[in-house]
């Protein structure tokens, strides 16, 4: 079976119906909305099978500060398996000490190279495309909503894991970004607020596979 979903749990679910999709999900996205509402201890302990068997758990905090603060923030969050910056902050004294940090604790960067909401300027690319590519993190986050730059993007970086939100409640299809060079899809509402998680998750495994087979071989 297909596993290119990482699920972005922006709001509070009951532990049982998480459990229940775990063979379904690669990797699960934390960001402040959790965070927020249930504190840290109680996120842990919600994604605690996950942990303890070893599924990446993405932190989403978007960070883009000095690097000393995001150094002090990665730091009280080592639950998590990987970290994902914004790459507009620049390199001295933020990116690259933070890149240093994380990867002594044997964790992982990703960086931000474009957004998928509508008023995200991609003008910037080239500016951020010479962040990325002098940071050299483990990935990179890019749109479902845009499959053009994705594409862009997988062509600009062939060896970095890709993972791209904006698929279902903004608009994105299912597979569509892994068919654009994509490596997995983050997905959150579409999931979380369906009245049978387990049974559209099944359902969008299923679409993901129908695209990648329509697409395999083919270049879009
Ligand atoms: O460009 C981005 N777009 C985006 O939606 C970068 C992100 N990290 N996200 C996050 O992906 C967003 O904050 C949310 O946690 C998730 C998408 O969730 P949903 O739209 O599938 O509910």
């Amino acid at each position: 079976m297909l596993n290119k979903i990482i699920f972005a749990i922006d709001e509070v679910l009951d532990k049982s119906i998480l459990d229940n999709l775990f063979e379904y999900i690669y990797g699960i996205k934390i960001g402040y909305p959790l965070l927020l509402k249930i504190g840290v201890n109680e996120t842990i302990n919600l994604v605690h099978n996950f942990i303890k068997n070893d599924k990446e758990i993405i932190m989403d905090l978007k960070l883009a500060d000095i690097d000393n603060t995001m150094k002090s923030i990665v730091s009280q969050l080592e639950f998590a398996d990987s970290y994902i910056a914004h790459s507009f902050i620049g390199i001295e004294g933020a990116l690259d000490e933070l890149k240093k940090y994380i990867d002594e604790k044997n964790k992982k960067l990703y960086l931000l190279a474009s957004m998928s909401h509508k008023g995200w300027n991609d003008n910037f690319y080239p500016y951020i495309k010479n962040v990325i590519s002098k940071i050299d993190p483990y990935g990179i986050v890019a749109p479902a909503t845009k499959l053009q730059i994705l594409k862009t993007i997988r062509k600009d970086f062939p060896k970095k894991i890709i993972i791209s939100p904006g698929i279902g409640a903004q608009g994105g299809e299912f597979g569509d970004a892994l068919c654009y060079g994509a490596d997995y899809e983050i997905i959150g509402r579409s999931i979380y607020t369906s009245k049978d998680p387990i049974g559209k998750i099944k359902e969008i495994v299923k679409l993901q596979e129908e695209k990648i087979n329509v697409c395999k071989g083919s270049n879009p």
